[in-house]
């Protein structure tokens, strides 16, 4: 390679120079700078371009990296529920409440003893990361506001179909009614007259009628429950069909039975909405029962006796990872729920 030593000199020189001259008058060049720029709208608009797709750059890098945590969280819970599901293993424990209602209406076994609220792993996940959105979210949309709306879409509650072989918790959420209420379920019938109906919460009164943080409720014989205590339902087969049922006030005497199944209900009519809420891990089947006939006064207000379904195992892969509830899409496929918009509705709302 032959070398240039004029060219070389050259270029030197001239680097030389323009160093000089900036750092002789730096105000000066910097001046001369701003004022290029402003006489050139095309280069301050690139710049503000370049600025932008900077800003976007490090928007998208934030929202993947969030999804790629939230992807293993996913992956994570996936393998614990394989692993489990390949020893037969149950992920729902737990420990036994304090307070056990002695309340026995209709002298129906009792599936499993309450227990206490974040006592094993998932019902904490439930009570930290869960239970104060959904429970702000039932504020808001259930009460008058049921009434008053009838353009949401709903899960069908008298079509609670397993499609694989799972285990089922049950949680209680609250509840706004002046009864103590009874709640149970049934694989073989509907309510308590046929099949084989057991008691999943024989009192579920709480002091409270809904999870507050800065309200951490007495448990009581009277009011035995706080938002979050769970039962465990057990390992239920393929196939099965869930139906649960209320006991309007069955902790006192009382013996009006309303079940998620309307044909089974004296009155003909629906006393239960249910729909999907989307947890980070597995979804969950929401439930409102309403307590009272409409001839003895009925609101309608579908949050006299509020509890959530976790069912697993759920294949996360199913999920959508919808902030909101997820209405209609994540169960649907996963417990062969079926969908029906609340065409009609009792008109009686004293
Ligand atoms: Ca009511
Ligand atoms: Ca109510």
């Amino acid at each position: 390679m032959t070398s240039h030593p004029v060219s070389l000199k050259f270029n030197l020189t001239l680097g030389l120079t323009a160093a000089f001259l900036a750092a002789a008058s730096p105000v000066a060049a910097q001046s001369a700078d701003r004022a290029k720029l402003e006489a050139d709208p095309a280069k301050l608009e690139e710049q503000a371009k370049l600025a932008e797709m900077a800003k976007l750059e490090e928007m998208a890098k934030a929202e993947y990296q969030a999804k790629l945590e939230e992807e293993q969280a996913k992956a994570e819970s996936q393998a614990k529920l394989e692993e489990a599901r390949a020893a037969d293993k149950t992920v729902f424990a737990g420990e036994k409440s304090p307070v056990q209602s002695s309340a026995n209406p209709f002298k129906l076994d009792i599936v499993a003893p309450v227990m206490a609220a974040a006592s094993d792993e998932t019902s904490t996940a439930f009570q930290k990361e869960t239970l104060p959105g959904l429970s702000e979210y039932l504020q808001k949309t259930l009460g008058d506001k049921v009434a008053g709306d009838d353009s949401r879409l709903l899960l069908d509650p008298s079509k609670l179909k397993l499609q694989e072989k799972s285990d089922v918790r049950v949680y209680f959420l609250g509840g706004e009614t002046k009864y103590s209420n009874t709640l149970g379920f049934n694989t073989t019938g509907s309510g308590v007259f046929s099949g084989n109906p057991q008691l999943i919460f024989p009192d579920a009164t709480s002091a409270v009628s809904t999870y507050d943080p800065a309200n951490d409720p007495k448990r009581s014989s009277s009011a035995p429950l706080a938002p979050g205590d769970f039962v465990n339902l057990g390992r239920m087969d393929a196939g099965t069909l869930l139906d649960f049922f209320l006991i309007s006030n069955g902790a006192n005497g009382g013996s009006d039975v309303f079940s998620t199944n309307p044909s089974a209900n004296k009155d003909g009519i629906s006393h239960a909405i249910a729909f999907a809420y989307s947890m980070a891990n597995s979804p969950l089947l929401v439930i409102g029962f309403e307590d009272l006939y409409s001839w003895d006064g009925a609101d309608r207000d579908f949050n006299d006796l509020l509890f959530a379904i976790d069912i697993r195992p759920v294949d996360p892969r199913d999920l959508t990872a919808t902030p909101e509830p997820a209405m209609a899409t994540t169960l649907f496929g996963l417990l062969g729920l079926a969908m029906q918009r609340r065409a009609r509705r009792s008109t009686a709302t004293s």
